[in-house]
């Protein structure tokens, strides 16, 4: 049964989700995980932040990068550089190229992503549900001073240097959570919000139609990790799109992002002088080491969450 839902981008959120992984029993975890950055790149559907969380609990992933297969070869790759083919500057190794092309396979054959995710999970051994945020194709357009561009043609091809003015989530309209979303919200204890980017990783789940209602009418505690640690991204962008977006760039600015959603936050060491800011949000604060190194890392803050969102229910039941 499920008991804990973490929402999730890719490095960062993975992260985190290992560690729930690690601290729970293993069917006990469901991760429900952004799909805006998806793409179709040599004809094959790829789900990077979904493909991250699934290599990171099957213990696959390249921990240089977060993202990939840690040992994976790029003999495909190469290959398709010399036939001319121009999609080259996005890394995909050898066994992940597998990964695509078995999705898209199955998405082919008509499947849901949901159930194709399913199956790839069961596959690795991984008994955590991992969950797309919906099934329906969503895509993450940035505006920036160069134009519009896909999410990976800025995050990846452009190395993330261009000032984002506006995000756009293609399709969104269109999407809806997956059905078994609901029953999962009616039985957990906990939602976790991992420390990825609010606005193009968690932001996206959160703008599926009806999905912001489901969490908020579920039961538990829903707790957020802050992504931001004294002024900076753990990871990626977040910091220069939070400026230039007009939010402020600390853990309350993620804060205020989520004031209403949220019932606690979980800020860095560095960041306990903002405890008091965020708290007027109408939220609990619980500072933590924040900072996820290695495995024993991501467990011990994983244990600090779960024992901030008991905290906060026991605080409830109590009246
Ligand atoms: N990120 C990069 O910065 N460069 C890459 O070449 C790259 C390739 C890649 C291949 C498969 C995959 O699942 C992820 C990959 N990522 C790469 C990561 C990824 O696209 C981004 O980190 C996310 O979209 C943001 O969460």
């Amino acid at each position: 049964m499920i008991q804990v839902i973490a929402l999730a981008g890719g490095v960062g959120g993975a992260k985190l989700a290992q560690g729930l992984y690690a601290a729970l029993p293993p069917d006990s975890l469901l991760v429900l995980v952004n799909t805006a950055d998806d793409f179709t790149l040599h004809g094959l559907r790829i789900c990077p932040d979904l493909d991250t969380v699934l290599y990171t609990l099957a213990g696959l992933a390249n921990p240089q990068t977060g993202w990939g297969i840690g040992g994976d070869t790029f003999a495909t790759l190469e290959m398709l550089t010399r036939y001319g083919a121009d999609d080259t500057w996005f890394q995909i190794g050898d066994r992940d190229f597998a990964t695509h092309i078995r999705r898209t396979q199955r998405l082919a054959a008509g499947m849901p992503l949901s159930v194709v995710e399913a199956e790839l999970a069961r596959a690795l051994d991984v008994r955590a549900t991992l969950l797309p945020m919906a099934d329906a194709p969503v895509a993450t357009l940035v505006d920036t001073d160069a134009g519009r561009l896909a999410f990976q043609d800025y995050f990846v091809r452009r190395r993330h240097s261009d000032n984002v003015r506006g995000i756009v989530f293609d399709g969104i309209a269109e999407a809806a959570p997956p059905d078994s979303l609901a029953p999962a919200l009616a039985t957990a204890e906990a939602i976790v919000f991992c420390p990825s980017n609010p606005l193009v990783s968690i932001g996206p789940i959160l703008a599926v139609p009806g999905l912001r209602d489901l969490l908020v009418g579920a039961p538990a505690p829903r707790v957020a990790v802050s992504p931001i640690v004294g002024g900076k991204a753990l990871k990626g962008p977040a910091d220069q799109m939070l400026a230039t977006l007009g939010h402020e760039v600390s853990a309350y600015g993620v804060a205020a992002l989520y004031q209403g959603l949220i019932d606690g936050m979980v800020i860095g060491e560095a960041d306990a002088a903002l405890a008091p800011r965020i708290a007027d949000l109408g939220m609990r604060v619980q500072v933590a080491p924040t900072i996820m190194r290695d495995e024993a890392d991501r467990k011990a803050l994983a244990e600090i969450v779960l024992a901030f969102c008991a905290a906060i229910a026991g605080k409830r039941g109590q009246g």
